[in-house]
């Protein structure tokens, strides 16, 4: 008899035919009557399968009494509460490690784009204003000071991008690493020492609103900011009011507090760039990802141990 999965969100249509082959997938996201869904196979469903920016609310889990496992199509499982899935006896299980490259690639892309002025640029040329107008010059990426906040898997393979650029690399995190970069036990001496502020630690209590005014102001007019963490680590109505007061220089953003809402302001400036949270979005990559999902569910389903847990 087939298993019932809950799929939240859509995902990588080999994914999509890959569960489809092995499980009945029910798509929450497609469904027209929830509700009326709930009551006829609610007691059928045995995993979800998410995003991590999406996790699962726990009002939806509770009302799933079969529900033994939650599989991430992504490594953060800030959306998911860890400490009542615990209590509920839920198995929770994410994609890490196959996305760190990606994600650090993308982070040197916005760092890049940024101070060299890559969509300025394109755009004049598109627009047919070369060598008519004035694009003016950008910033140096090698040899400049940059911060990293949160120096786990994906903080630290930044790093080692920056090392190739002649970066002088500071970093600030819960703990001081045996690692060849300075650190600083707290981000506002970090922001103040350093000219790319890099954002790359997961989403938590204690990482909400962490770039605030003051950090902002530590960084200063010549300073930018890069997250491609989540949204939540960064007050979006500070960065706003730091750009457009001159506080900071700049930033590169691939993930906002209310995704997939970004701010009119931001889209606005011409010293922000943005991208629609594609750090992980490669074929490989997300073929990887793919594959740990399926692994996940396969592990829970014939009893052995999960390849990916977080609980
Ligand atoms: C994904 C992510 O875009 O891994 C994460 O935590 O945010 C991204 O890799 C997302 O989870 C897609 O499902």
């Amino acid at each position: 008899m087939s298993i019932d999965i809950l799929q939240l969100c859509p995902v990588m249509p080999a994914l999509e035919a890959d569960l489809a082959k092995r499980y009945s997938v029910h798509r929450w996201f497609e469904m027209k009557d929830q509700p009326g869904f709930l009551k006829s196979h609610a007691d059928k469903i045995r995993g979800v399968v998410t995003g991590g920016h999406i996790g699962i609310p726990m009002e939806l889990a509770a009302q799933l009494p079969k529900l033994e496992i939650i599989s991430i199509n992504g490594v953060g499982y800030d959306k998911i509460d860890l400490n009542e899935a615990r209590k509920r006896g839920y198995r929770v299980a994410n994609t890490p490690d196959v996305l760190t490259a990606d994600v650090a690639d993308l982070a040197l892309g916005l760092i890049i784009a940024l101070a060299r002025q890559l969509v300025l640029a394109d755009n004049h040329v598109r627009a047919g204003n070369w060598p008519k107008g004035e694009l003016g010059l950008g910033h140096r990426v090698t040899g400049r000071r940059y911060g990293i906040f949160g120096l786990g898997r994906i903080g630290q393979a930044i790093a080692t991008r920056l090392q190739a650029f002649d970066g002088k690399i500071s970093y600030s995190g819960r703990r001081k690493l045996d690692v060849p970069y300075t650190f600083y036990p707290d981000i506002n001496e970090l922001a103040a020492n350093c000219d790319v502020l890099v954002i790359a630690a997961a989403a938590s209590a204690e990482t909400k609103h962490v770039v605030n005014t003051d950090v902002l102001k530590a960084l200063g007019p010549n300073g930018s900011l890069i997250n491609i963490a989540r949204g939540s680590l960064v007050d979006e109505a500070a960065l706003i009011a730091a750009l457009q007061g001159g506080s900071i220089s700049g930033a590169g953003l691939d993930v906002f507090e209310d995704e997939p809402r970004v701010p009119e302001a931001l889209i606005g400036m011409k010293n922000v760039v943005v991208s629609p949270h594609i750090a992980s979005a490669t074929h490989e990559t997300r073929r990887a990802m793919a594959d740990l999902v399926l692994a996940n569910l396969e592990a829970q389903f014939s009893g052995k141990p999960l390849p990916a847990a977080v609980v």
